[in-house]
């Protein structure tokens, strides 16, 4: 049986219309759609949802309208016009939209209806279980349904949930106020993964459960009731090859001629949903700012502000609207001429081509947000930008800004700020504006809707299921698990390698300077390296001149020490983990050298990151005896430092703490190609902290017979190779 994936969000992603009293149905495109359709190729999907007002809609059409949403694969789920009211508007709307964008004073006095909420969310529970089948994973989104998955876990316990949050997740202290916290938390730790746009609210979340609930949090992990929920960052993307498309388009390029009007007029674009979290009223003052800091630019510039309808049912979305109107009407009133209109003012929504040519014709985009959970304008704004050219504005309160760094950031509550960065962008040289806009591209079409989709999918699917759960030795991964990771890495565009050294890719032997690579693992290991898109990293507890000897030739990156030295791929050079504190050598060697003097026999070896005290020559009863006493006073001084003691066989060795494999990680992401997996081999504990440390999406495979946490095993290194081999082979021709 095909595994199906099953969608639930409150709107299906479907729009009606009755013309001619002729019922169209269509599958409306979008971020959620598109990406799904890359990253479900080998399973079905179905989406859960409310259809829609349709209103007028005659009976034989509702059962026609029933008809072609199943031969979309959709499931309605019908709603009251109470409920709509209710669940919808009071509470989602309402409620946890403004409390959620820290707008707390917009709640109304007294918050009601939850009743209706939690009603039509266990509507939502009942038709997905009536249509769950063994296998299906289960993937809810949005404010909207934060009961599901928890009511969901109750009638299908075996079910794989995943929750995805599109808007922001608060502090703390912000999402204290919600007077149902308890329930929104406990609802959402139903799920097996709790995916959000951002690190940021992903901790937010972490920090909540932990405060309210008590959970425990070593990430990716929050623990409660013997449960385990994995919680992470994953950052929505749009369907960056439709934008690039249609920025191509001969319609598309003239509709960007006109918008521009010749080359005297810089064009400077706002797109933005009618919502008060858009900072739509404070950009219209920075613009304003703009106008009267530099009479310059009257007649040179013009702020195409378009603005489509939204949530017309919430009467405080009605009262911004005027707001919005009165302000544009001001700047103009003020500024205009007969022949310039600073703010050029739509309130409509526009078709994709219209979209396409406003966003090719700005010579500056404006996203400036008061919160934003991601924001795809920004996004969508980068991909159609195939000239390299335009400059984006972004508040720093988006999600977005912590993806695209290269954005010119600004905090939309510093309206004089903003004016000055508008200033800027409007001025900024064409060298810049190119370097900035080919490093956004980099980011946007390699972190698109497909990447989103495919990343959050797979870590559903290798979530862990019971508390700390480790496999044994007799849970191998079959021949199918491990085919499906050697796809997702074969067809990966680019594909980070991190390989442990002992017990992973050579065999123990009895003498550590045995293990010597072998002709065959060389040749396997160059291969892998001269594979298009692909970088190797070994990351070993050896030492620096031990990796050196043995694999230095190859064009591979190395980690010495278990990530305490690194040198990158072809080069000499090594340089030191800056995240680990300084070893005081002269201090510690000073008071180990007092030991060394006073126990005959014993010495003291300066290490590349420590000291170590030897006593294996002294005398056994003093040793021990000295022994005792060195380590109490090094734990003294570990304590002023920062330092671990390490109580060895006849050594005592002191180093500076809190090394791990894990500490490579964050800086090899930092170098990496965006969106490139990254799949990791290791077999004992020291790889676990490498595992952890992963970002997500990532592959853990585990070689031999230890424990571990990675979902992926091997059974021994010959396997690990046999793997290796085939990855570095091309995959043979269908
Ligand atoms: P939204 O709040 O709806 O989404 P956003 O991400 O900006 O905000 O998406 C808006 C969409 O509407 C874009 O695709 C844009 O093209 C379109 N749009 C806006 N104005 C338009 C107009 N006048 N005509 C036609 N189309 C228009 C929520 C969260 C966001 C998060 C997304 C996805 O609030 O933070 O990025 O979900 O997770």
């Amino acid at each position: 049986m095909t595994r199906r994936t099953i969608l639930v969000s409150n709107r299906l992603p479907v729009t009606a219309s009755v013309e001619d009293a002729v019922l169209k149905v269509e599958r409306s495109v979008g971020g959620l759609a598109s990406g799904l359709t890359g990253a479900t190729r080998n399973s079905h999907t179905v989406w859960i949802g409310w259809a829609g007002p349709l209103t007028g809609i005659s009976r034989r059409q509702v059962a026609e309208l029933n008809a072609q949403l199943t031969a979309l694969d959709c499931v309605p789920v019908s709603l009251s016009s109470r409920e709509i009211r209710e669940y919808y508007e009071d509470v989602s709307n309402a409620i946890l939209w403004p409390l959620f964008h820290y707008q707390a004073e917009r709640l109304p006095p007294d918050p009601r209806h939850w009743s209706t909420y939690a009603a039509v969310n266990a509507r939502f529970a009942q038709a997905v279980a009536d249509i769950w089948q063994p296998g299906d994973e289960i993937w809810i989104h949005d404010y909207q349904l934060l009961l599901l998955p928890a009511l969901l876990r109750r009638r299908i316990p075996d079910a794989r949930i995943g929750f995805f949050l599109h808007i922001p997740f608060p502090a703390l202290e912000i999402f204290r106020i919600l007077p149902w916290r308890q329930e929104v938390l406990d609802g959402l730790l139903g799920a097996d993964l709790v995916g959000f746009h951002t690190e940021g609210y992903a901790g937010h979340f972490a920090a909540a459960a932990q405060d309210l609930l008590g959970a425990e949090w070593k990430p990716p992990y929050l623990t409660h009731q013997d449960r385990d929920v994995r919680v992470g960052a994953y950052p929505i993307g749009i369907d960056a090859g439709r934008f690039e498309e249609l920025a191509r388009r001969r319609g598309v390029r003239q509709g960007a001629e006109a918008l521009r009007r010749g080359a005297d007029v810089q064009v400077v674009a706002g797109v933005d949903r009618l919502d008060y979290t858009k900072g739509i009223p404070r950009r219209l003052i920075a613009f304003e700012r703009l106008l009267t800091r530099h009479p310059e630019l009257h007649g040179k510039v013009q702020l195409v502000q378009v603005v489509v309808p939204s949530r017309t049912g919430v009467r405080t979305y009605r009262e911004f609207r005027t707001q919005v109107d009165a302000a544009i009407g001001n700047i103009n009133g003020a500024f205009g001429t007969a022949l310039w209109t600073p703010v050029a003012y739509q309130y409509r929504s526009l078709g994709e081509e219209e979209l396409a040519a406003l966003y090719t014709a700005a010579d500056v985009m404006l996203v400036t947000p008061i919160r934003d959970g991601m924001n795809l304008v920004a996004k969508e704004f980068i991909a159609s930008r195939v000239d390299d050219d335009g400059v984006l504005v972004l508040s720093e309160f988006t999600g977005a800004a912590a993806q695209l760094t290269e954005a010119l950031l600004v905090n939309p509550y510093d309206v004089d700020g903003m004016a000055a960065t508008l200033y800027r962008a409007l001025t900024m040289d064409r060298d810049e504006r190119k370097r900035r806009m080919r490093a956004l591209r980099g980011t946007v079409t390699v972190q698109d809707a497909t990447w989103w989709a495919g990343t959050f999918l797979s870590d559903l699917r290798s979530a862990r299921r019971r508390r700390k759960r480790w496999a044994t030795a007799s849970e191998t991964s079959t021949p199918e698990e491990v085919q499906e990771v050697l796809e997702r890495a074969r067809s990966a565009r680019s594909l980070l390698l991190l390989l442990d050294y002992d017990g992973t890719l050579v065999s123990f032997t009895g003498r550590p300077d045995a293990a010597r690579p072998d002709t065959e693992l060389l040749g396997l290991l160059g291969q892998l390296a001269g594979r298009a898109g692909t970088d190797v990293h070994l990351v070993s507890g050896r030492s620096r001149d031990q990796l050196a000897e043995w694999l230095g030739d190859l064009p591979v990156a190395l980690h010495a020490e278990h990530g305490l030295w690194s040198r990158g791929a072809g080069s000499d050079e090594w340089k030191r983990q800056p995240a680990v504190g300084a070893t005081p050598y002269d201090e510690l060697a000073t008071v180990m050298g007092r030991y060394a003097e006073s126990t005959p026999g014993s010495l003291v070896e300066r290490k590349s990151a420590g000291v170590a005290w030897h006593y294996r020559m002294a005398d056994a009863a003093l040793g021990d005896q000295q022994a005792e006493r060195l380590a109490a006073e090094m734990d003294d001084l570990a304590d002023v430092h920062g330092l671990d003691v390490l109580r060895g066989d006849k050594v005592i060795e002191v180093r500076p703490s809190g090394i791990h494999k894990g500490l490579i990680v964050a800086d090899v992401m930092r170098h990496a190609v965006p969106g490139c997996l990254v799949l990791a081999l290791g077999d004992d504990r020291t790889d676990e902290d490498l595992f952890t440390a992963l970002p997500p999406g990532s592959i853990a495979i585990h070689v031999g017979p230890r424990e571990s946490l990675a979902p992926v095993r091997l059974p021994d290194v010959a396997t690990a190779r046999a793997f290796l081999r085939d990855l570095a082979m091309e995959p043979p021709s269908a």
